[in-house]
């Protein structure tokens, strides 16, 4: 058993009003629409927020999710489908389904993380009657795919073993910045990444031949797929079989295509569905662990707008740029930041072209912290 400690945990009132309900800006909407009640830099009442503190006693362990010591009798364990809202449905180990709350004290808990579950997790739960249930714990989780949203750390997928980045050769236009973020995520969450180029039936391939390639010579998997022809689809199947794939990109790119194409009895509502229900733009609003028939699970993660790294310093971004690591020696001020100075080995690799003014330029984005 890992050593016991006291942590105090900050406690949010039962029931509290913002002062401000009107004249709210929009920078306070999260990605879903909801209100973000922690609203940057804003306090919501004169006090601050979190007033008071709840002292519990934690096994030491050091895992992503917050942790709990439960009494474990009558619990059964589950893997989180889809959290949304207050609550969730969960998977028991036996398969059966259970929808289910989530302890406050656990919300809590996440103080700076605001996911205190998310798709993927692994849970104990109090199942009660009617597929009900309480999830009491989250354990620590393994491989995790975040960003960060207001300051805090938003857990798009954990536990799985690979990020599927979605991007459409058009419409949305396709950013190589964004792919990059997500690579960066990835490798920072322990998860491999994939590169999925979907709609290639819109666009020439010969045009897309520079991107696809400089990814392809750095060692990443590049697929170029489309959902209207069935390119590539048989490898990204291969690609996903035994495996646990969250997808992530873009809203429109086609993530629940690709996935209904994989898996039709899924039947994922896409774009065209929404449209006809006027149901708005963003068809995926949380993410959901889904299973497929020929081994392995998706999830296919909800519609982003920005794409913010989570935890990820200036400094410590060329690290994440595999191609700059020969160059960075050839720099005259060890702590270069590649932009300006003199004798910077990283420019002088671009306009020799070894380096890709693609991935510079993604590099110049991602550093200076403006999100795209
Ligand atoms: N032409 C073309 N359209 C596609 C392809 N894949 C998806 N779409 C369309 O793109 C739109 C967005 O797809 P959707 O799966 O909802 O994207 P998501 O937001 O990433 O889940 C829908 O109208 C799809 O029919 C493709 O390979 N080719
Ligand atoms: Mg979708
Ligand atoms: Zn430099």
């Amino acid at each position: 058993m890992a050593k016991k400690r006291k942590i105090r945990v900050p406690l949010r009132k039962n029931r509290q009003k913002a002062p401000r309900q009107r004249g709210l800006r929009p920078d306070q909407l999260d990605a879903d629409g909801r209100f973000d009640e922690t609203g940057g830099d804003q306090r919501v009442s004169r006090k601050g927020q979190l007033t008071r503190y709840r002292t519990i006693i934690s096994s030491g362990e050091t895992g992503d999710a917050p942790q709990r010591d439960v009494d474990v009798t009558g619990l059964l364990a589950g893997r989180v489908l889809s959290p949304r809202g207050g609550g969730c449905r969960v998977q028991a180990d036996d398969g059966a389904i259970y929808e289910c709350a989530v302890r406050r004290m656990l919300k809590n808990m996440g103080l700076g993380d605001r996911t205190a579950v998310a798709a993927g997790d692994r849970v104990l739960f109090r199942p009660m009657p009617e597929s009900q249930g309480v999830i009491e714990r989250v354990e620590p989780r393994g491989a995790v795919l975040t960003r960060k949203v207001k300051r805090q750390k938003h857990v798009l997928a954990a536990n799985v073993d690979q990020v599927l980045i979605v991007a459409s050769a058009v419409d949305p236009p396709l950013k190589p910045s964004l792919i990059d973020r997500y690579l960066i995520s990835a490798a920072k969450g322990g998860m491999k990444p994939i590169i999925c180029i979907n709609k290639v039936d819109l666009a020439d391939l010969v045009e897309l031949q520079p991107i696809v390639g400089t990814y392809a010579q750095l060692g990443y998997d590049v697929l170029t797929t489309s959902v209207k022809t069935g390119m590539g689809l048989s490898r990204l199947r291969c690609l996903c079989t035994n495996r646990e794939t969250a997808l992530a990109g873009q809203s429109g790119v086609g993530k629940s295509s690709l996935i209904n194409a994989l898996e039709p009895n899924l039947k994922l509502r896409t774009l065209e569905v929404a449209l006809e229900s006027r149901k708005g733009k963003h068809t995926t609003t949380s993410a959901s662990l889904l299973q497929l028939s020929f081994g392995g699970w998706v999830v296919d993660t909800p519609g982003i707008r920005q794409m913010d790294l989570w935890d990820v310093i200036p400094e410590e971004v060329e690290g994440f740029f595999l191609e700059f690591q020969p160059f960075l020696r050839e720099c005259r001020y060890p702590n270069c930041s590649h932009f300006h100075e003199s004798q910077c080995g990283v420019r002088r690799a671009v306009s020799r072209g070894l380096v890709s003014m693609l991935r510079y330029d993604s590099y110049c984005r991602i550093r200076e912290g403006d999100a795209d």
